[in-house]
C-alpha cells in the first residue's frame, strides 16, 4: 500500500499539464472519485488498523499534492494567452499618426537638393536687415520705391532697420565674408508691404543663387539654369529667357520654362502661351561686387532668384497664396505623401 503511495506521487510529479485536455485528463485519471488517488481509498479500507494511522496521513499528503498540481497548471494555463488563436503576434503595432511637410518646404528641399548636386552651400542670415545689406550694396538708388513705407515694413524707432525685402541681403554677407569663389544657395522668408489677396502677401519665400568665380560667364548661367529646370520638371524641359531689369544685375532677364501641365501646348496653366516664369535671374553687376569687397576686374558671377510659392503653385495646381499660411491640417495633410 505505502509502495503504492509512492508510485503515484512519483507518477504525478513527472506529468506535464501544459493544454486543457491534458489537465481534464489528469483531473480524471488521478482526482475523481474512480480515479487512481479515489480507488487507494478503497483499498484504504482493507489496511490493518494499527497502519491506518500512517496510511491514511501518507494518502492525505497524496491527496493535496494532486490537487495542487492542478490548480497550479490550471492558473498557469489562465494565464497564458493562448497563441493557437487567430491573433497575429508578429505585426507591427498601429503606425504612429505624423503630420505631414509643409508643401514650400518640401519644394525648398527639392530646390536645394538640385543645386547641392552641383556643389552650391546653403546660407542663411538675419530678416531683420540694415539698409546696407538690403538695398544700399545692392544698387538699390535712393529714391527707389522699394525703399518707401509703402513697399517695405520699416522698423518703428529704428529707420534704418527693414524686414528683408529679399534673400538677396544674405548673399551681400556672403560677399563681404570674401571666400572665393563663392556657390551658394539662400532659402528664407521675405516681407512686402501689400494687401493680403489670393494673388499677393505680405509675407513669401525666395530662394536665391549665387555663383561668383574668375570667369563666370553668361553661358555658365543658361547651362545651370537649364539644368536645374530639367531636374525639377523632366528632361523634356525647355527654357527661355526674356529681357528684364533688377538694379543688382547686368543683364537681367526673366526665366520661363516649356509648360509642365501641357507640354507647352497651350493650357489655362500657361494661358495658352506654352511658357510659364519661374525666375529672375542675371550677371551680377559689377558695382554690386565692388560695393561687397569682391574685385569686379578679376571676378564675375551670377545670381537668380525665385519665389518657392510661385514654383509649389505651379508644382501642385494651388491657386489662393494665403492657403500657405493658413496652417489648415486639411491642406498640410493634403501634401502627406509627396
Ligand atoms: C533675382 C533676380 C536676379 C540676385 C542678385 C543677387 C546678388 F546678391 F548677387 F546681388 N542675389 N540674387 C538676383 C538676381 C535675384 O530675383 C528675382
Amino acid at each position: 500500500m505505502i509502495n503504492k503511495i509512492q508510485q503515484l506521487t512519483l507518477e504525478i510529479e513527472q506529468l506535464q499539464l501544459t493544454n486543457e485536455t491534458e489537465l481534464e485528463n489528469y483531473r480524471l485519471e488521478y482526482l475523481s472519485k474512480k480515479g487512481k488517488i479515489g480507488a487507494l481509498m478503497d483499498d484504504f479500507r482493507t489496511v490493518p488498523n494499527e497502519q491506518k494511522k500512517e496510511v491514511g496521513a501518507l494518502i492525505n499528503v497524496l491527496k493535496t499534492k494532486a490537487q495542487e498540481l492542478f490548480d497550479v497548471a490550471k492558473e498557469n494555463l489562465e494565464n497564458t494567452v493562448d497563441v493557437t488563436t487567430n491573433v497575429d503576434y508578429t505585426r507591427s503595432v498601429a503606425e504612429h499618426q505624423v503630420g505631414a511637410r509643409h508643401p514650400l518646404s518640401i519644394v525648398r528641399n527639392e530646390i536645394l537638393d538640385v543645386f547641392n548636386r552641383i556643389g552650391f552651400n546653403v546660407s542663411d542670415g538675419p530678416e531683420v536687415e540694415d539698409d546696407w545689406h538690403n538695398f544700399s550694396a545692392l544698387n538699390f538708388p535712393p529714391e527707389h520705391p522699394a525703399r518707401d513705407m509703402q513697399d517695405t515694413f520699416f522698423i518703428k524707432d529704428a529707420p534704418n532697420m527693414a524686414l528683408r525685402t529679399h534673400t538677396s541681403s544674405i548673399q551681400v554677407r556672403v560677399m563681404e565674408g570674401g571666400q572665393l569663389p563663392i556657390r551658394t544657395i539662400s532659402p528664407g522668408r521675405v516681407y512686402r508691404n501689400e494687401a493680403v489677396s489670393a494673388r499677393a502677401h505680405c509675407q513669401f519665400h525666395q530662394v536665391e543663387g549665387l555663383y561668383i568665380d574668375k570667369g563666370v560667364s553668361f553661358a555658365d548661367l543658361k547651362q545651370t539654369l537649364l539644368y536645374f529646370s530639367k531636374e525639377l520638371y523632366g528632361t523634356n524641359t525647355k527654357i527661355r529667357l526674356r529681357p528684364s531689369y533688377f538694379p543688382f544685375t547686368e543683364p537681367s532677364m526673366e526665366m520661363d520654362i516649356s509648360c509642365p501641365f501641357c507640354a507647352a501646348k497651350g493650357c489655362n496653366i500657361c494661358k495658352g502661351t506654352g511658357w510659364v516664369e519661374i525666375l529672375g535671374c542675371g550677371m551680377v553687376d559689377p558695382q554690386v561686387l565692388d560695393n561687397c569687397g569682391i574685385d569686379s576686374k578679376v571676378y564675375s558671377g551670377f545670381a537668380f532668384g525665385m519665389g518657392i510659392e510661385r514654383i509649389t503653385m505651379l508644382k501642385y495646381q494651388v491657386n489662393d497664396l494665403r492657403l500657405f499660411f493658413e496652417n489648415d491640417v486639411r491642406f498640410i495633410n493634403q501634401f502627406k505623401n509627396a
